[in-house]
């Protein structure tokens, strides 16, 4: 470590669902702390990763997407996302840009005019906040560069940004140099977190997480908001090796037996699936059993709220 005074401070990622923010906390820290999906509302929570560059650590805060909500759950989620600007030394506004890009030349599918919509409701609440803000177009492995400068000059407003960076979460391309920015932007003082520590999420909720991720990629568009899992218990063995029981909490029966699958197909695939992704994180054995639960009106328990640290009283 040089003689450069340590610094250490918060990053807040806001933005549109599906804009990639917990692909960018993932490629900024180096490893996965936070799940990824291709649908919208993956993340439901906070959940710091903790970077280190240099003589900063860089606490990024993963948010939830912010969309126009109407379930409890949902507005939790939105407000818990501005939540996190408050105690923020830096806000980065993640955006798809090509679908943007799709937007700006009039030939958007549904999903990029929703996210346009979103992502403009996400610069008014933090212009409104007062909060000067980083623009990060991410994505641009996907699309040209022409379009690429158009989404740039479409959206950046000298007035409103720090800085405009234009990256991938995906190929890495340009993230390290929005980790340096970030890295100078945080305040001078001591480390938070010990140098080894890349995520802030107790281990039996990200195990709990990564089961979740796994349902949300192998079932079909409507069930996996009505999901959530926990772990229920946490046995260490005496080979090294751990057990691992996890409840899949679902909201009707009808989804019991998607989420089960066909002699249990299903269940299997993902508790097989999220194993090797638990093996390889903790790097060590893994023996994971999954149930299958129904819970009406999980999404407006209280319990469900808390366990999620969102605040269930808006
Ligand atoms: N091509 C490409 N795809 C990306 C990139 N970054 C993220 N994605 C994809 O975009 C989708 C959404 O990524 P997430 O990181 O889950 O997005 P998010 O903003 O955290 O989404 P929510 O948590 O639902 O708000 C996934 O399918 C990612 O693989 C990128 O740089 N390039
Ligand atoms: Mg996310």
């Amino acid at each position: 470590m040089s003689e450069e005074p340590r610094r250490c401070g918060f990053a807040a990622l806001l933005g549109a669902p599906n804009a990639g923010k917990s692909s960018l906390v993932n490629a900024i820290v180096g490893a996965k702390v936070a799940i990824v999906t291709h649908k919208v509302q993956t993340t439901r929570s906070l959940l710091r990763g903790v970077a280190i560059r240099g003589a900063a650590q860089i606490i990024l805060v993963d948010t939830p997407g912010v969309f126009a909500a109407k379930r409890k759950l949902d507005r939790a989620m939105v407000r818990a996302a501005f939540g996190s600007i408050e105690d923020a030394d830096a806000i980065v506004h993640v955006i798809d840009a090509p679908a943007q890009a799709r937007f700006l030349e009039g030939r958007p599918t549904g999903a990029d005019a929703r996210g346009a919509e979103d992502a403009k409701a996400v610069e008014a609440r933090l212009q409104e906040a007062g909060a000067k803000t980083i623009l990060a177009l991410n994505k641009v492995d996907a699309m040209a560069r022409p379009a690429l400068l158009a989404v740039a000059q479409a959206l950046f407003r000298p007035e409103r940004h720090e800085a405009v960076f234009m990256l991938s979460a995906k190929t890495g391309s340009g993230v390290n140099d929005l980790a340096a920015r970030l890295a100078a932007q945080m305040p001078e003082g001591p480390w938070l977190y010990p140098e080894d520590q890349t995520a802030d999420l107790p281990v039996r909720v990200l195990a709990a997480e990564i089961t979740r991720e796994k349902l949300m990629l192998r079932l079909h568009d409507e069930l996996p908001y009505d999901l959530t899992v926990e772990t229920e218990s946490w046995q260490e063995r005496k080979d090294g090796s751990a057990r691992i029981d996890q409840v899949v909490y679902v909201a009707r029966e009808s989804q019991r037996q998607i989420a089960i699958g066909d002699k249990a197909a299903v269940i299997k695939a993902v508790g097989k699936a999220a194993r090797q992704d638990l093996e390889s994180l903790l790097d060590r054995r893994i023996h994971l059993f999954l149930t299958v639960k129904l819970r009406e009106g999980w999404a407006e328990e209280r319990e469900r709220f808390d366990a999620l640290g969102l605040d269930f009283d808006l």
